[in-house]
């Protein structure tokens, strides 16, 4: 392609590019999929690498740098990022208000929730986003454009002329659901854990290789103009501004008349707090004007026209009493801090997970230390560290146990695993946790059968394996504490009912490996029988759409082992339902293409429709393609279905076809 209609496709490729980024980032609503989108970067990075000089910063190809660098600068930000005066109490909030009026009169005021994350200030010149900061000592700051550039929701360029010339401030955090998981695979890798969202945030975008704070799944939310070559008369107007420009801004942002008002606002925040996928700390309250808030200016640390008013922290300081080792499931051992209780963001917290071993040993942790307990998000609560200063001396560290403490088996540890684990399958507590997991409510959901009754199965030599549920007999269970008849007959009602849950549930309570629950609905779709399944090769399993290469092994071992064959068979005489009537799907065998944006459907809904129904969702028009199901704003995929004469329907044809209207 010749240089000048080069120019041109790049052009178009790029604006294509920021729309759909922020369609799918700021308006959460994608028009194409992840794989149309791949499609038109592939071809936008094509036409760069045939002529590099093309390259401009905003360009979407530059959102990740490819090496990383020695070192942050440090950068003066144009306009000092100061901290906000705190309030603990609404009476506090009165005061402020009542200084405010004294001063300018009566005032309104925009009340935003305080994001608990990193700080940070964004610089764009005509549009383009030339520099990012973090906040440092509010004078001075790193310089991570590099690293803000990997979020998607911070725009490379902005939308529109609202805005042009401008420093915009925000708040980079880590979504509370992806913070969970995000450390659940650290502590599985043996890497640092997070003991909160806000840490988690700062400590990425420390990362000095952007690659690798690409794969942290960071967000922004957006909340002043510090300056603007625009004139901007109100925070209102300002957050208007922001949003128009293509930046992510709270939802929960409100203008109101008065302080109390405010307090109103603050209440019904502090009741959202533990439901919100962001970690706040407390509400801001600003003067909404923008002359008012000049006139009453800023002291030294924070301006006199914004005040934060603070939640209850989620930290406190207990007694550590002791250190007890859990056994899970699959053997793992586990520490567990056992406190004074003590109350931590209105909760009473008596229990604290340490992780691993190698966090207690990293932490220095010390039975009778006094510790910083914190819970973060809905996440179970974690030792943060000790306080070394108040030890007496009397305190006792605690090693790895050489023995499992449930079945004295000797504990192996791997070397690439941080794991310790007890590997005596008959471990009691290894036991305990497959029962509990194999009659949970996910999985065969038998009624009457929590921990405490199942370890008295197991003290009595009543189950070994799950199958001997299905052996208990009424006599068996008088003769357990607590079982009166009525008690005992409705356990056994559950456990008898339970033999007709089905497939996928049978396969989810098993307790293979990483076959969760959505796994194991692919798996009874695609398989119709336990039999069929522990007959699928791993590289079979792999071919099935959304089931990875680990999933895959762990499924091809577990029905390699023998003693789960025979588990097997047991459960199949037992009279468990172990087969699947082959519902024939109304898509069974069919290929399904979707093209454009669902109205009433996100995709993977409407991928999950075309499952259940034995149909294959796939990604690019060809022959074979049964349906091609059409939104809004098609994309180009829809102009080849025309020409194949392939079977083409809209979003009500398909809900029709699969069932839902
Ligand atoms: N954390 C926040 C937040 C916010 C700044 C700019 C004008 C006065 C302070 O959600 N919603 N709004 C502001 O407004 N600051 C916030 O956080 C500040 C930044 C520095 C210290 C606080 O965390």
């Amino acid at each position: 392609m010749k240089k000048n209609e080069a120019k041109k496709t790049i052009q178009q490729l790029r604006e294509q590019l920021h729309y759909h980024n922020y369609m799918y980032y700021i308006e959460n609503n994608p028009v194409i999929s992840d794989y149309e989108y791949d499609q038109l970067l592939k071809n936008l990075e094509a036409l760069e690498a045939q002529y590099p000089e093309l390259i401009t910063p905003d360009s979407p190809t530059q959102r990740v740098g490819g090496k990383p660098l020695e070192g942050f600068l440090t950068v003066k930000h144009k306009v000092p990022m100061l901290s906000l005066e705190n309030a603990y109490s609404y009476e506090e909030l009165h005061a402020f208000d009542e200084r405010i009026q004294k001063n300018v009169g009566a005032v309104e005021y925009v009340c935003e929730p305080k994001i608990d994350g990193v700080s940070i200030a964004l610089i764009y010149e005509n549009g383009v986003f030339v520099r990012g900061a973090t906040r440092g000592d509010g004078v001075q700051g790193d310089e991570v454009t590099a690293n803000l550039k990997t979020i998607r929701s911070i725009p490379l360029s902005l939308r529109g002329s609202v805005l042009s010339n401008a420093e915009v401030r925000g708040e980079v955090y880590f979504p509370i659901a992806a913070f969970k998981k995000f450390n659940k695979e650290q502590e599985k890798k043996g890497e640092q854990v997070f003991a909160n969202p806000r840490n988690a945030a700062a400590g990425s975008l420390r990362q000095l290789d952007p690659r690798v704070v690409a794969t942290r799944p960071l967000d922004i939310f957006v909340y002043y103009i510090s300056y603007s070559d625009k004139e901007i008369h109100t925070q209102e107007e300002a957050v208007e501004t922001l949003r128009k420009a293509g930046f992510r801004v709270n939802p929960f942002i409100k203008k109101v008349q008065t302080i109390d008002d405010a307090i109103q606002y603050c209440e019904m925040l502090e009741e959202k707090r533990d439901s919100l996928d962001f970690e706040i700390d407390g509400a801001v309250l600003k003067v909404n004007s923008s002359a008012t808030q000049k006139q009453l200016g800023s002291t030294i640390k924070h301006p006199r026209w914004a005040i934060a008013y603070k939640f209850s922290a989620k930290q406190a300081t207990t007694t550590l009493n002791d250190i007890v080792v859990q056994v899970g499931r699959t053997g793992t051992l586990t520490p567990v801090a056992v406190l004074e209780p003590v109350q931590v963001g209105g909760v009473t917290v008596s229990r604290a997970t340490l992780h691993n071993f190698d966090e207690v040993k990293r932490k220095d942790i010390r039975i009778g230390d006094t510790v910083l307990v914190e819970r973060s998000g809905d996440v179970i609560p974690q030792v943060v560290k000790s306080i070394t200063e108040k030890r007496t001396g009397d305190e006792k560290a605690r090693g790895i146990p050489r023995k499992c403490p449930v079945c004295g088996a000797d504990v192996v540890r791997t070397l690439d695993e941080v794991a310790v684990r007890c590997p005596n399958k008959q471990c009691p507590a290894r036991l305990r946790w497959r029962i509990e997991y194999f009659a949970s409510r996910d999985a065969m959901d038998i009624e009457h059968l929590g921990g405490q009754t199942i370890d008295k199965l197991i003290e009595k030599h009543l189950v070994e394996s799950v199958a001997d549920l299905y052996h208990l007999t009424k006599e068996e269970l008088l003769n357990i504490e607590g079982f009166k008849d009525k008690s005992a007959e409705n356990l056994l009602q559950s456990i008898e009912s339970s033999k007709s849950q089905g497939l996928a549930r049978l396969i989810y309570g098993l307790g293979i490996r990483h076959v969760g629950k959505y796994a194991a609905q692919l798996l009874a779709s695609q398989y119709h029988s336990l039999e069929e399944l522990g007959n699928a090769s791993a590289e079979e399993l792999t071919q099935i759409h959304g089931l990875g290469q680990k999933t895959a092994e762990a499924i091809a071992n577990y029905f390699a082992t023998e003693e789960n064959r025979t588990l097997i068979e047991e459960l199949r005489d037992i009279g468990i339902r172990t087969k699947e009537q082959k519902h024939i799907g109304k898509l069974q065998g069919k290929k399904v293409l979707f093209t454009g944006g669902l109205q009433t459907l996100s995709r993977p809904d409407a991928s999950d429709l075309v499952m259940k129904q034995g149909g294959m969702v796939v990604s690019s028009a060809g022959k074979d393609v049964d349906y091609v199901v059409v939104g809004t704003d098609p994309g180009s995929k829809y102009e080849k279905a025309k020409k194949l004469h392939l079977h083409i329907i809209d979003e009500d044809e398909f809900k029709q076809l699969v069932g839902t209207t």
